[in-house]
């Protein structure tokens, strides 16, 4: 009797469910690099590499306690290709009597699984992915029937389920989000510790060098390469942040600097999400500085909610909203992705700077992607499902539980309010307040009109004033409203002309 146990690219927890509910003895456990998943969108090359070695480094693990471990490489030339196709090769091959296997990240895999028992006309388990703080369940039964999905709100009772960061039934500091605090400009001059990389191993230069030959059309540069592949990598890495770099990580947490890609951040996405990190022992460390004292309550609390509330948050939105997510589209946004994302030139400044920092290195922080990247993309009218399927290309942490909800709700408004209680829409001021790029920028960012005048200036007022019908009752925006009526009607007509003028020839 062999039970055949899939483990997926982003299932690399030793503590697996899957890996608990059999014994070395009885299971084969079987690893798959398929070109479906490297291609169903181009993904950067640094992303495919990083998966792929990851993948690698944890299948000789698990030999090295014990495991039979099939692992398909993507060159291997029996590979069909894709998870149905590797599940009943392998299945015929082991002549197993059954699977058992943990849920895919995705709609998509999820759906995928379930032929898998059709296919190799064997008993399938699909059990649940228990590496998260709140179930699929718990969400759904907190968000069902609400008229606004609070993150805030959901966050608190995360907070009361863990004990993180909590005095009794309060709050420690006695407040429970430090949000205020942690929208600093960066002094001239200040110096950012980088965080910790990590040189390819052997393992991880051939799967480079397997990478640039198979996708090397791919938008992105597979150079420097430096992402931890294992967990003990891993763990080095949440050490050093915790010691070096949370200390500052509330204070310029929005903030932008130009040539300073990671700034305070902590880069632990793509391990998190892999599984090389658990939720839970990511935010115990954190919380562990704050009582040995030395991190701040405004870091620690900030870092915390992102991975405690907001990461738990967008996971359960995603599957609680279902399949047909990732085809909202509530503005009616149909433009084209513009060719900056994929690297042509632009002469905005903090546009260049978003997209070179993610062709470098598949990374870009948080208020790149919302301010910047998503920001114009939904002031120009971009489709919503090419921009959801650029963000799912690009970054090595994306995966679509993750990456919908923020690009679909969160940047693109396009569920309709259903995860942000307002479009996040800014024009230049946004900018010039949080960064230092338009000091060198070729545009002005005080002018809304005129050659120089820089365009998100136009572009987010002709934003405001295209979607007025459907925007105009949503309270949080009325001072935007009022801003534009303030404007004369020749004003207005000016900056949209100079709005349409942009339009016309964004390529
Ligand atoms: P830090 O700033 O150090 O934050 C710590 C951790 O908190 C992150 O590692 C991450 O696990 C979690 N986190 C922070 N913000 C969020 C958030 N909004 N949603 C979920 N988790 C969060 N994150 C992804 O992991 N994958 C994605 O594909 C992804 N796509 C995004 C697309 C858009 C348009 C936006 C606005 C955000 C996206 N995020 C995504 C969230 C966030 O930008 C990244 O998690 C973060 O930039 C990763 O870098 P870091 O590890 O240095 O994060
Ligand atoms: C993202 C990705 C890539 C690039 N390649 C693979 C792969 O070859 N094999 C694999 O098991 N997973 C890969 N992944 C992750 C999947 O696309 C998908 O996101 C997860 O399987 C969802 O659980």
């Amino acid at each position: 009797m062999t039970i055949l146990v899939p483990i997926l690219g982003d299932q690399l927890s030793h503590t697996l469910a899957s890996l608990r509910a059999v014994t070395p003895a009885e299971a084969v456990v079987l690893m798959m690099e398929v070109a479906d998943e490297a291609t169903y969108v181009p993904h950067h090359p640094q992303k495919i590499a990083l998966f792929f070695s990851a993948m690698r480094h944890f299948a000789d693990e698990l030999r090295e306690q014990g495991w039979t471990v099939d692992y398909v490489r993507l060159d291997d030339p029996a590979n069909t290709g894709d998870f149905a196709g590797e599940v009943a090769r392998a299945a015929q091959h082991h002549s197993a009597t059954r699977i058992v296997t943990v849920a895919g990240g995705e709609w998509r895999v999820v759906e995928g699984q379930r032929d898998w028992a059709e296919r190799t006309r064997l008993p399938l388990t699909v059990l649940d992915d228990d590496r998260f703080l709140c179930t699929i369940e718990q969400f759904a039964g907190w968000a069902k029937g609400r008229k606004r999905m609070i993150m805030e709100d959901f966050y608190r009772i995360m907070r009361r389920q863990t004990g993180l960061l909590m005095d009794g039934d309060q709050p420690v500091g006695g407040q429970w989000n430090y949000d205020q605090e942690n929208r600093k400009s960066v002094p001239k001059g200040h110096r950012f510790t980088p965080p910790l990389r990590f040189a390819p191993d052997a393992i991880t230069t051939e799967v480079m060098a397997l990478v640039a030959g198979r996708f090397g059309n791919h938008f992105g540069s597979i150079d420097g390469f430096s992402w931890a592949v294992t967990r003990e990598q891993a763990l080095a890495a949440l050490a050093d942040f915790i010691t070096h770099r949370l200390v500052g990580f509330g204070d310029y947490q929005d903030a932008m600097v130009t040539g300073e890609d990671v700034l305070n951040h902590s880069l632990l996405a793509p391990a998190l999400n892999l599984g090389l990190l658990s939720p839970l022992e990511v935010c115990q460390a954190a919380e562990a500085a704050f009582h040995a004292g030395t991190a701040p309550l405004n870091a620690v609390e900030g870092f915390i909610r992102q991975i405690l509330g907001w990461r738990e948050y967008v996971r359960g939105l995603y599957w609680f909203a279902g399949p047909d997510y990732t085809a909202r589209n509530h503005l009616a946004a149909t433009r084209p992705l513009p060719a900056l994302f994929w690297g042509a030139p632009t002469d905005l400044k903090c546009l260049s700077q978003a997209v070179d920092a993610t062709r470098r290195n598949a990374m870009a922080h948080h208020i790149q992607r919302l301010m910047i990247l998503g920001n114009f993309a939904m002031l120009v009218g971009a489709d919503p499902g090419e921009v959801h399927r650029w963000y799912l290309a690009v970054y090595a942490d994306a995966l679509e539980w993750v990456e919908a909800p923020n690009v679909i709700g969160m940047s693109q408004f396009a569920d309709g309010g259903m995860m942000a209680t307002k479009p996040y829409a800014a024009g230049g001021a946004y900018v010039n307040r949080m960064s230092d790029h338009c000091k060198s920028c070729n545009y002005d960012v005080k002018q809304r009109t005129g050659p120089k005048a820089c365009p998100l200036n136009s572009l987010y007022w002709d934003f405001l004033a295209r979607h007025e019908e459907t925007l105009k009752n949503n309270q949080r925006l009325w001072r935007m409203y009022d801003g534009w009526r303030r404007f004369s009607a020749e004003e207005q007509v000016r900056i949209r002309e100079q709005a349409a003028r942009f339009l016309a020839t964004l390529a």
